[in-house]
C-alpha cells in the first residue's frame, strides 16, 4: 500500500520534507499540500506530479483521499490540524514544537486520548540520530555509571533577524530539552536562563547566546548553550558526565584532512545537512507507523512535557529566577514503550 500524505506547511522544512517522501523514502506520495502562501503552495505541487493544492491545513485534512498529514507550518499554527487529524483519525507527523503553548499541548493530549490511540508523532529528530543513540546505549549498558551532569550546545551559523529571544528558547533549544529528557529518562523538574555577553553579529535585543539550565527530576543538571549566530556553521555537541565515565558525540565529518602542518573537517552548513539521516529514519519510521494506523516516536506527550519546560524558560529568561516545571499526571497512552520515542 502507497501511503497518500498531505503536507501542510511549504517552506524550508515541507520543502526537504517532501523530496525525502517523495524521492528517497519508499510507502508513501505526496498526493495535496497547502500553505498560506498559495504561490509557495503551488510551486511545491508542481514539483511533484499528481498532487493537489488545497486552500487551507483544514481543508488538506478533510481531504478524503489523503491517508496521513505532515504539519511543517509555524509553531502556532499546528494544533488546528493536529486537533483535525485527531478528529478524522488520520495519523500526523508534528514538525516541533507541537505547540508553543501548554494549553494547547494540553488540548491535544486530551483529544488524543479521548481516542484512545496515539495519532501524533513530533518531530525530534535528534532521537534517530546514530550519535544520540550511541549515547543512548552507552548509559543504559551502564559503560559509565550514574549520570550526573550533561553539557549540550546548539549553534546556528546564522538567523533571520526576525528571530527572537523568546524563540531561542520555544524553537531552538527545544530540541535539547528533548534530547535531554530522553537520554536521561527524566523529566525536567526546573528550569533557569544565563545571559551571557551578546555577540556582535546579534541583531539588537537578542539575547545571543543564551544558556539554558535544566534540574532533572533525577538530580542531573544539564547546562544548553544556544548560540544562533555562531557565524562559522551548525554545530550540535553533547556530553554526559557519569560517575565511572563520560560518553560525547563525536565529530561528525566523513573525513579528517591533513595539509599545511595542520587538519580539519567540514562543519554542517545547517540541520539539514547535520540530521540529514535521523530525518530520513524518523519519517520512514512514521510512514510505516502510519500505514498501519498508529504512530510511534516522540508522542504528544513528549511534545507537551518540553513545551511546559519552553514556557517555563522564557519565563526564567524574562524573570532571571529559577522556575519549576510541574507536569500534569502523564495519561497510560504515553507509558507503554514506544520504540525510538518510547520513555517506558
Ligand atoms: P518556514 O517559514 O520556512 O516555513 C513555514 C511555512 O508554513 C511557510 O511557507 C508559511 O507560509 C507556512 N504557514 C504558516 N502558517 C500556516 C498555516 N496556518 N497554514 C498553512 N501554512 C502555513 O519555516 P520552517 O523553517 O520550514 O519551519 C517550519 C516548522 O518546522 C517550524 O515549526 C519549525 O520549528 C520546524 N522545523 C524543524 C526543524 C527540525 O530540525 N526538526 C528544522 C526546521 C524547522
Ligand atoms: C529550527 O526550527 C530547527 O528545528 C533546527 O533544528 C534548529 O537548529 C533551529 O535553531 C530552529 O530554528
Amino acid at each position: 500500500m502507497t501511503l497518500n500524505v498531505g503536507v501542510i506547511g511549504t517552506g524550508m522544512i515541507g520543502q526537504d520534507h517532501i523530496r525525502r517522501l517523495t524521492q528517497v523514502l519508499p510507502g508513501a506520495r505526496v498526493a495535496a499540500v497547502a500553505d498560506i502562501d498559495l504561490d509557495r503552495a503551488k510551486a511545491a505541487a508542481d514539483n511533484v506530479p499528481g498532487s493537489r493544492v488545497h486552500q487551507s491545513g483544514l481543508d488538506l485534512v478533510g481531504d478524503e483521499s489523503i491517508d496521513a498529514v505532515v504539519v511543517c507550518s509555524w509553531g502556532p499554527a499546528h494544533p488546528e490540524p493536529v486537533l483535525a487529524c485527531i478528529e478524522a483519525g488520520k495519523p500526523v507527523f508534528c514538525e516541533k514544537p507541537l505547540a508553543t503553548t501548554e494549553e494547547d499541548c494540553d488540548q491535544i493530549v486530551d483529544a488524543e486520548v479521548a481516542v484512545g490511540r496515539r495519532l501524533v508523532t513530533v518531530g525530534f529528530m535528534r532521537r534517530y540520530d546514530a550519535g544520540y543513540q550511541a549515547m543512548k546505549q552507552a548509559l543504559s549498558r551502564g559503560e559509565i555509571g550514574a549520570p550526573l551532569i550533561m553539557h549540550s550546545a546548539h549553534r546556528n551559523a546564522s538567523v533571520p533577524a526576525s528571530v527572537t529571544s523568546e524563540m531561542i528558547v520555544l524553537d531552538t533549544g527545544v530540541h535539547d530539552i528533548d534530547i535531554a529528557r530522553w537520554l536521561l529518562d527524566a523529566e525536567v523538574a526546573a528550569t533557569a536562563v544565563l545571559k551571557p555577553r551578546r555577540g556582535s553579529r546579534a541583531a539588537d535585543d537578542l539575547q545571543d547566546p543564551l544558556i539554558l539550565l535544566l534540574e532533572m527530576s533525577s538530580g542531573v543538571l544539564v547546562d544548553i548553550e544556544v548560540l544562533v549566530n555562531s557565524g562559522y556553521g551548525y554545530d550540535i555537541r553533547g556530553e554526559i558526565v557519569g560517575e565511572t565515565g563520560t560518553v560525547e558525540l563525536a565529530e561528525t565529518a566523513a573525513v579528517v584532512i591533513k595539509r599545511d602542518g595542520g587538519f580539519g573537517g567540514r562543519v554542517p552548513a545547517d540541520w539539514r545537512e547535520r540530521f540529514v539521516r535521523a530525518y530520513d529514519a524518523e519519517l520512514q519510521q512514521w510512514i510505516d507507523a502510519a500505514s498501519a494506523g498508529t504512530a510511534t516516536g516522540p508522542s504528544s506527550w513528549d511534545g507537551y512535557a518540553a513545551t511546559a519546560v519552553t514556557n517555563a524558560g522564557v519565563q526564567a529568561l524574562h524573570g532571571g529566577a529559577r522556575v519549576e516545571v510541574s507536569l500534569r499526571p502523564q495519561p497510560d497512552l504515553y507509558r507503554a514503550a514506544g520504540g525510538t520515542g518510547g520513555k517506558g
